[in-house]
């Protein structure tokens, strides 16, 4: 027998007996709910080295939590479809059905070679009937709730292709033309009905529910509040007259203190107000017209004067009425009271069209000049020129407008747009609807669900427009002929709620089934790429509390904790195999990559390739490998106890401590650490003396327990070799069987007395120490430490001391404490061990100094009469070595 471990082998044979033990199949009757999961991959037919990282992450996690007795749900589906599929169609002569069935067979392979548990029974795939049929049925019930809207949007357009194009089908070329991907011809805008989900309704809440979500990090949630971009202000009405019309326009601010600085109106081309003028108006007309057309830079400050007039709620003055482009027609009101003298964009519109700018606002500091004709003031300040608000702060005139006057109301507006789901192409979940010409838009009925994908065909549009077998229908409502909608949803809808068909499958009277969704929701922990952090986590939020609404679900934020991975890099770049730098996990075997990706940095840092370090991780594998097999091989081990025994007992403790402490945190590569000391005392352990039997064995099996949620089958090898109790992945996790508290001070105490005793050997120039005594302070100073840092230092004085000290201490030698302790900094601030407990342990640890040095050594504890006694002090010994 070899002691070289045989990865392939060894993984091969494992993988098969947790498949035919069906370890990660999931107990119907969970007594203890986990869920781990990672995001679903979508299907590119390659396993890239961030999936492997994450995977491995939600891995570890998931087997740890298995050990300590979780009922664990660890499932694993597939993002299938998506625009690349149709692609890949076109340049494969393919079709994207078989495209990305051939690219599920090829990952999931990937997958099972790397070993991570999965319970493949739950499977979903999302360009299957079976799942998609639920995503039409969702849309349904959203329809209902009026969750859903149809409503004109603006698009990209190929006048070549007449076709629509998504944003990723459009193509930028280095002179900044953006073209169509099929035929590069200039993509324009046009108008057409589009399908909306609502998210907006729950802006609020979306927003407001961030606060709450403690598990997720920091960084993810700003970028949701900024998305949201929840924003307060004043809701101002405006009377506007046209001829004899007049109409209440509304426009939302967050400054109406600069009111009294508003020399015009605008609104936005999509504004109510626009069109009815650009009825009766051709220049609006065709500004309009124009403006609709216009990427947002081509845009500009462009603008056209109207006929009608704005009166101003308070001086009742007269302003010209502007259609602006910048107006942005889906931002608070559509609507905005222009104060050039105060904010930059209404500054560059009223020096482009002429208009006057009025300052209404001071800055606080005197002293600073503003020139308000070639930049605005934005700040806050004294109010002047404002009637009888003139001489007011900023924020209390601002308190005062709204009391006073009915014009002007609190209000808060978003950032957040509703969701447009509609996708004109062909590889996604056909949106259930029916245009007819005299019913409209009519959802397709329940029993006739779901409308499934037609075949494909290779068009210059979309496959589905080509389709008359497809197109052509009944309406459900008249039964007169009607057209199918062709629009399939955005992929993002597939993905806000797979994590429910997770849990039941094979349900189908639903999606999902609601009580087995009370038993597990919300998901414990979520683990994907930060490339995540707003649409797909946001629309999972959203998607909760509508379902929640539907009455379909009881929880409203479905992600207790996020792990937001970071970025594996090359040569400081991200690994991809588009940039050709990547690594594949075939390159240094399954176990290796898994390892290293986990032991290389905190799951949320960046961190970077490098052969150099993915040989640690390998040999640590070889190292508890060869220590195995050498412990059942040559067995020669000792029954009787000593000393040092107990000191690898205790370490093999406070390792088991240290690791639960960093799984449960996802602090993986903080637990190889530990794993990889406590592997490396052990082997030291073994050559200082023969090893006891049971400690020894303890200690072997402690680690491969430890390792298993990382590299499970070296767990699995090791445990087996060693005689450990069934499978290790079904192993209870190892428990202390001292109490631990303070293991990291006890640790500390010992490196620093080694470094101590290195320290003196090498400026004392000793070659070969015969006698290394370490002694122990005396007890009242511990006592006299405890009393100096419960008070405060500054008023611990002699007296006090030899007071709390309590015994025939002498009163020189606690001078010389005292004024010894005042002149050090750093060490003293940790509380020391107990007198007795820092002497045991320096007993149980004097193994270690023998060991490096060759001396004798002994522990003891100083006497007043001893001459290191005065250098001992609590958690320092002093040290003789001669
Ligand atoms: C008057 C005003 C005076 C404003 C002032 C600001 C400063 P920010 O700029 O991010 O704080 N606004 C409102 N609706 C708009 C729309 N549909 N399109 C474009 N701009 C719009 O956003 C708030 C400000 O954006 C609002 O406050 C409004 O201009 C403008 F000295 O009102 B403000
Ligand atoms: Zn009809």
């Amino acid at each position: 027998m070899t002691s070289h471990y045989d990865h392939a082998q060894v993984q091969e044979f494992w993988q098969y007996v947790w498949e035919r033990d069906d370890v990660y199949e999931l107990d119907e009757d969970a007594a203890d709910p986990t869920y781990v999961l990672g995001m679903f991959p979508y299907t590119s037919g390659t396993l890239h080295m961030g999936h492997v990282r994450n995977y491995a992450i939600t891995d570890a996690y998931a087997r740890y939590r298995r050990m300590q007795g979780d009922d664990v749900l660890h499932p694993m589906g597939w993002d299938a479809f998506g625009l690349p599929a149709e692609n890949a169609a076109y340049e494969r002569a393919s079709d994207p059905e078989s495209w990305t069935q051939a690219c599920i067979r090829r990952m999931r392979e990937e997958l099972e070679t790397m070993g991570f548990g999965y319970d493949w029974s739950r499977e979903i795939t999302t360009c299957e009937p079976e799942y998609y049929q639920w995503n039409q049925w969702l849309f349904k019930r959203f329809y209902e709730e009026g969750l859903v809207e149809y409503e004109a949007a603006s698009v990209n357009w190929c006048p070549d292709c007449e076709t629509v194009l998504a944003d990723a089908q459009v193509a930028e070329q280095e002179t900044g033309d953006r073209v169509c991907w099929r035929c590069e011809t200039p993509v324009g805008r046009r108008e057409l009905d589009q399908w909306f989900f609502t998210i907006t309704d729950y802006a609020d809440e979306l927003y407001e529910g961030l606060d709450d979500l403690e598990g997720w990090p920091d960084g993810v949630r700003e970028i949701q509040r900024n998305w949201i971009g929840r924003q307060e202000g004043v809701r101002i009405t405006f009377d506007v007259q046209r001829g004899e019309t007049t109409d209440a326009v509304d426009v939302f601010s967050t400054r109406p203190d600069t009111i009294y600085g508003a020399t015009y109106l605008a609104v936005s081309p999509g504004h109510e107000l626009a069109r009815d003028l650009a009825d009766a108006d051709e220049d609006v007309a065709e500004y309009v017209e124009r403006v609709r057309e216009q990427d947002p830079d081509e845009v500009g400050f462009s603008g056209v004067e109207t006929d009608a007039t704005a009166v101003h709620p308070l001086t009742g003055e007269e302003l010209p009425v502007y259609v602006a482009g910048y107006v942005l027609e889906d931002v608070g009101t559509g609507a905005v009271m222009g104060v050039p003298a105060h904010n930059e964009r209404d500054h560059a519109f009223a020096r482009e069209h002429d208009l006057p700018i009025e300052g209404v606002i001071a800055p606080t500091d005197a002293t600073r000049e503003v020139d308000l004709e070639s930049e605005p003031y934005t700040g806050e300040g004294i109010l002047e020129d404002s009637g009888d608000y003139s001489g007011l702060e900023s924020e209390t005139a601002r308190e005062r407008l709204v009391a006073d006057h009915d014009a002007l109301e609190e209000d808060v507006t978003y950032r957040l747009r509703d969701w447009l789901i509609s996708r004109q192409r062909y590889w996604g979940t056909p949106i259930p609807v029916v245009h007819c010409d005299d019913c409209g838009p009519v959802l397709v009925p329940d029993e006739d669900l779901p409308v499934e994908l037609p075949e494909f065909v290779r068009t210059t549009g979309n496959p589905l427009e080509e389709h008359d077998s497809f197109r052509e229908t009944e309406c459900p409502e008249c039964g007169g002929p009607a057209r199918r909608e062709t629009d399939t949803m955005d992929t993002f809808v597939d993905s806000s709620w797979y994590y429910l068909r997770f849990l039941s499958p094979d349900y189908d009277d639903g999606p999902f089934d609601t009580e087995r969704a009370e038993e597990w929701m919300p998901i414990d922990v979520y683990v994907g790429g930060d490339e995540h952090a707003v649409l797909h986590l946001l629309y999972i939020r959203f998607f909760a509390r509508a379902l929640s609404d539907l009455g379909l679900l009881d929880c409203r934020e479905p992600v207790e904790e996020l792990v937001s991975q970071g970025t594996v890099l090359y040569d400081g770049e991200k690994m991809s195999s588009s940039k050709g730098n990547s690594v594949t996990p075939r390159e240094y075997g399954a176990e290796t990559t898994r390892l290293f990706v986990l032991s290389a940095a905190h799951p949320e840092q960046d961190f970077e390739w490098t052969a150099n370090n993915v040989r640690g991780a390998y040999d640590l594998q070889q190292d508890l490998y060869s220590m195995a097999t050498a412990f059942v091989e040559d067995g020669d081990t000792r029954l009787e106890r000593r000393p040092h025994d107990e000191y690898l007992a205790r370490e093999i403790d406070r390792t088991i401590a240290a690791v639960t402490e960093e799984y449960e945190r996802f602090r993986f590569h903080r637990a190889a650490t530990e794993i990889r000391e406590l592997a490396q005392l052990l082997r030291r352990y073994r050559e200082y003396d023969r090893p006891h039997d049971e400690t020894y064995r303890r200690g072997l099996l402690t680690l491969a327990a430890l390792i298993a949620p990382m590299a499970p089958h070296l767990g699995e090898e090791c445990w087996n070799k060693l005689r450990g109790e069934g499978l290790v992945v079904e192993a209870d996790w190892p428990e202390p069987e001292r109490e631990v508290d303070d293991y990291r001070r006890e640790r500390r105490l010992v490196e620093r007395t080694l470094e101590d005793v290195r320290d003196i050997v090498d400026v004392a120039a000793i070659d070969e120490p015969e006698r290394i005594e370490l002694v122990v302070a005396e007890e009242w100073k511990y006592r006299a430490a405890d009393h100096l840092r419960e008070r405060e230092e500054s008023d611990a004085d002699l007296e006090s001391v030899l007071e709390a000290v309590d015994a025939d201490v002498d009163r020189d030698a606690v001078a010389t404490f005292l004024a010894e302790r005042a002149d050090r900094t750093g060490r003293g601030t940790e509380p020391a061990l107990e007198a007795d407990r820092e002497r045991n342990l320096l007993e149980r640890a004097a193994w270690l100094v023998t060991d490096e040095f060759g001396a004798d050594v002994t522990v003891r504890r100083a006497t007043g009469d001893d001459e290191l006694a005065t250098k001992a002090r609590p958690g320092k010994p002093a040290i003789r070595i001669t």
